[in-house]
């Protein structure tokens, strides 16, 4: 269950930037044999040492991460949603995505060409906010317009659909993102099956260094809740092959910043992981979070769903500790020792 997230943002901002490092950490592709090969889609690995840790207690020969889809999509323009630059190709792509990764110039170097006449993140995210509302604000009205001859005949359904519709149109005819504002269950539901682009889940990176970053931009973002990261992606990019040795004597952050992305942007997708460890493999499962046993078993094989019986849990961190030696049981506690006599 690979879910994807689109970088989007105007032209020249850094986006191949980001997704030319971000694919040059690729993961293997033969281990996942349904990934999509298309140029501009990357499989990235989400970094977890807790499969580092779970491979070597139990002598694992294959780790293997989950996985995050990274699409590259091309500079959005003014007017995209009237079909202006490559419009509505650019839109359907984001379409498809599970959410959405805007990249915000920060950088100030001038000999790169910035389609806008000064630097101005938050006046970018709007440009970007506001083609993505005209568009789903045309999705509202096609929906509104064919739900007209059910209403006629008294379908309580589309009476129901029409309402949250509206309610959804309100919002956006105010210049509002759909993923900000509250919903019921019932109507996220309803809302869920239109692939909304301002209701998708989304982060934002502003590309530059931190001092290229005014504190009055990091407050507005903070202010806002909007989750971002400031990554200065030229950099990043020359570093790519770089050691953490290496890293260290140019003073760069050991960890990677794009680390950090990758992590977050699992994070706003709404996964959580859950793992399997052998002497063949240890492995990371990405579910959803609120997923109960018999489905987590359905996404290892389909038929763990069908056929569940029970499922034996121990937390990652008890297992390291047992694993340790040091562990001291409780009372109650129930044991499977895992041994290679
Ligand atoms: N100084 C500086 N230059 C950058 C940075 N990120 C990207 N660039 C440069 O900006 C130019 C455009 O970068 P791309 O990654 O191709 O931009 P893009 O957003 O994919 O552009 P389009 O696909 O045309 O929409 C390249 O020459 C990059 O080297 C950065 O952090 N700092
Ligand atoms: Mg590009």
């Amino acid at each position: 269950m690979a879910l994807s997230i689109g970088i989007v943002g105007l032209p020249n901002v850094g986006k191949s930037t980001l997704f030319e490092t971000l694919t040059k950490k690729q993961v293997d592709k033969a281990n996942y044999p349904f990934c999509t090969i298309d140029p501009n889609v990357g499989v990235v690995a989400v970094p977890d040492e807790r499969v580092d840790k779970l491979a070597e207690l139990t002598k694992s020969q294959r780790k293997i991460y989950t996985t995050i889809d990274f699409i590259d999509i091309a500079g959005l323009v003014k007017g995209a949603s009237q079909g202006e630059g490559l419009g509505n190709k650019f839109l359907a792509n984001i379409r498809e995505t599970d959410a959405i990764l805007y990249v915000l110039r920060a950088f100030a170097n001038p000999n790169i060409i910035n389609t806008q006449d000064s630097l101005d993140p938050l006046r970018d995210k709007d440009i970007l906010d506001t083609e993505l509302i005209l568009k789903d604000l045309e999705t509202t009205e096609k929906r509104l317009h064919s739900l007209d001859s059910d209403i006629k005949s008294g379908s309580k359904e589309a009476i129901k659909e029409k309402e949250v519709l509206l309610k959804a149109k309100n919002f956006l005819e105010q210049g509002k993102i759909l993923f900000e504002q509250q919903f019921t269950e019932e109507e996220s539901k309803l809302l869920n099956q239109y692939q909304f682009l301002t209701l998708k889940p989304r982060l934002y990176l502003l590309n530059g260094q931190d001092k290229e970053v005014p504190q009055s931009i990091i407050k507005e973002f903070q202010n806002h809740n909007w989750p971002f990261l400031i990554v200065d992606l030229l950099t990043e990019f020359e570093a790519v092959n770089l050691s953490k040795e290496e890293r260290q004597e140019l003073e760069l952050p050991v960890e990677t910043e794009l680390d950090l992305l990758i992590k977050k942007s699992y994070e706003i997708l709404g996964l959580i992981t859950f793992f399997t460890t052998g002497p063949d493999e240890t492995r990371a499962w990405a579910i959803k979070q609120g997923t109960k046993a018999p489905q987590a078993g359905g996404v290892i094989h389909s038929d763990f769903e069908k056929a569940f019986i029970k499922a034996e849990v121990i937390n990652w961190q008890d297992l390291i500790n047992a694993g340790g030696k040091e562990y001291l049981v409780k009372d109650g506690d129930v044991i499977e020792i895992k041994h290679n006599a």
